[in-house]
Parts: structure tokens; C-alpha cells; sequence
């Protein structure tokens, strides 16, 4: 598991070169971005379980087979797997944010999902638009813009100082980490 110094000194260190002025660069922007950041992980993991469990209703919304028998979110148990599945998911998105690295989600979440799910039957087109509403959810809240149309009498702001487009590098990165769930698993 990396971040993004240990990143830096093991990259460096593959191609026996010192840290260099642009690593440096992107360093000092990650510590000088450092409050956004822990903001735009609080944001996610504040809001955590809404989050997952208005994705995995829309998912079943738009697909009602899902709690049908046969169904793999039927019985119960299987619900509650799925719901556990996409805690444990976004969990996972939410370290990576927070190390601005991909590794964690990586090598501790992603590995073996693909097979595991083809294992179990676990259909990974459904689960792969459980974590598209995630992040477009993320996105919302990074910004602190969630929409009243869609939050209606949950909708909750965390009265961030930095909003909206001032929030687009964290925005772009937090979706690139939903991004990689999504490919590991097609
Ligand atoms: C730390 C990282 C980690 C991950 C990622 C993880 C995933 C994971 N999800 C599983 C099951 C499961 N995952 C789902 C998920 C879903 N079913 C659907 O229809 C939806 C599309 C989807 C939810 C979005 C379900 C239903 C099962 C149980 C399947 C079964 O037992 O038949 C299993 C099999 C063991 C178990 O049931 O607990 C694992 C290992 N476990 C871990 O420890």
C-alpha cells in the first residue's frame, strides 16, 4: 500500500534517480491542497451509509429481477451482502482519496473481486452502476452541492468554504478511483 511520498520514493527509486523538481511539485500540491482533501474524504465518509444505500436502491429500481427469486440480491442475506459490498467499496475510495494514491483500493478491495463475483453469480453490470450513482453521489458532495431533487428531505451540506468548481481536481480524482472499481470488475 502506497501514497503518494512512498509513491514518489519508490518510483524514483526504479529508475535509481533522486525525487525530482516535478515530483516535488506535485507534492507540495498535495500538502498545500491538504485541508480540501480531508474535506472531500469527510464528505464521502460523513454521508457513507446514504450514499450506499440510495445507489443500491437505484440499482434495484432500474433493475427489480435483483430481489426476485433468483435474484442476486434475493433473499435477505444476499441484500445485505450486496449493501456490505458497496460500503465496502466506497470505504475503500475513500482511502485512496485520502493517500492520493489507488494502491490501498487496489491490492486490498479490487483483487480478486472480478473472480469472486463470477464465482458467485454476482452480476457485475449491476454492481458497476451501483458504484456509477457512487460517484456522481461523491462528486455531489465533494462540491457540497447536493441537488434538492434528488436528496429531497435527506439533502445535507457540510457548509464546506470550498465548493463547487474549486473542488474540480478532487471531484476528477475521487471519480477516477470509481473509475478503476469499475474496470477491475468488466
Ligand atoms: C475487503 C474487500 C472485500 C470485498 C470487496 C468483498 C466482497 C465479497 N462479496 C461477496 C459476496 C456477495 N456480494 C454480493 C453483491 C451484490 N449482489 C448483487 O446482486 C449486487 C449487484 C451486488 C451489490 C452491489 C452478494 C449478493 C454476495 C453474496 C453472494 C452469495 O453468497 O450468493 C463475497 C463472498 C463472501 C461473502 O458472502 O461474504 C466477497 C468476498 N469481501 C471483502 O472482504
Amino acid at each position: 500500500m502506497l501514497d503518494v511520498f512512498s509513491r514518489a520514493a519508490v518510483t524514483a527509486d526504479a529508475s535509481n534517480k533522486t525525487i525530482g523538481g516535478g515530483d516535488l511539485a506535485a507534492l507540495k500540491e498535495y500538502i498545500a491542497s491538504g485541508n480540501r482533501r480531508l474535506d472531500a474524504v469527510n464528505a464521502i465518509a460523513s454521508n457513507a451509509s446514504c450514499m450506499v444505500s440510495d445507489a443500491i436502491a437505484g440499482m434495484i429500481c432500474e433493475n427489480t429481477g435483483l430481489i426476485q427469486a433468483g435474484g442476486n440480491c434475493y433473499p435477505n442475506r444476499r441484500m445485505a451482502a450486496c449493501l456490505r459490498d458497496g460500503e465496502i467499496i466506497l470505504r475503500y475510495v475513500t482511502y485512496a482519496l485520502l493517500a492520493g494514491d489507488a494502491s490501498v483500493l487496489e491490492d486490498r478491495c479490487l483483487n480478486g473481486l472480478k473472480e469472486t463475483y463470477a464465482a458467485l453469480g454476482v452480476p457485475t453490470t449491476s454492481t458497476a452502476r451501483a458504484v456509477g450513482i457512487m460517484k456522481a453521489q461523491a462528486a455531489a458532495h465533494i462540491k457540497d452541492e447536493p441537488s434538492e431533487a434528488r436528496a429531497g428531505k435527506k439533502l445535507r451540506k457540510m457548509g464546506s468554504t470550498v465548493t463547487g468548481d474549486r473542488c474540480a481536481s478532487l471531484v476528477a480524482e475521487a471519480g477516477s478511483y470509481f473509475d478503476r472499481v469499475i474496470n477491475a470488475l468488466s
